[in-house]
């Protein structure tokens, strides 16, 4: 009886490991999607004032980005694990290019001011307001 407990419990153990193995896998392969499948990726949160004027650039730019809010989805956080590993910081925005990181809010800033986004995005340089 207590052998057979034991193998239960095991089965269950490895069953729950490999449900959080393939949980995170899932969400490795979302991040690389969204970042290699759009032109303009950016992970945000709602909240986030410097999201918001990440977004405000592209908006001057009269660019639509894929944008995931990670507030509002139950693996924000783990999207946000995945995305420590590939860009180094914890922190949002989180914003790239062609599937390349740009940066957060400040890069995002800087590269238009500079023209440097519109150069990669091949667009025309427009007149820089004040973000
Ligand atoms: N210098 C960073 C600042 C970004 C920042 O501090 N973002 C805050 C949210 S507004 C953040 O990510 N905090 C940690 C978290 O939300 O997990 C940038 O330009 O992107």
């Amino acid at each position: 009886m207590k052998v057979t407990m034991m193998m239960v419990m095991m089965v269950l153990a490895i069953s729950v490991y490999l449900d959080s193995a393939s949980a995170a896998s899932s969400v490795g392969e979302f991040v690389d999607k969204t970042i290699n499948n759009n032109k303009i990726a950016t992970f945000s949160k709602t909240y986030c004032p410097y999201c918001r004027r990440a977004k405000a650039v592209f908006k001057e730019l009269n660019q639509v980005p894929y944008v995931v809010e990670l507030d509002e989805r139950d693996d924000g956080s783990k999207i946000q694990d995945v995305l420590v590993n590939i860009v180094g910081k914890r922190t949002v925005p989180q914003v790239f290019i062609n599937g390349k990181h740009l940066g957060g809010s400040d890069e995002t800033v800087e590269a238009y001011e500079s023209g440097l986004l519109a150069k990669l995005l091949g667009i025309e340089t427009v007149d820089h307001d004040d973000l």
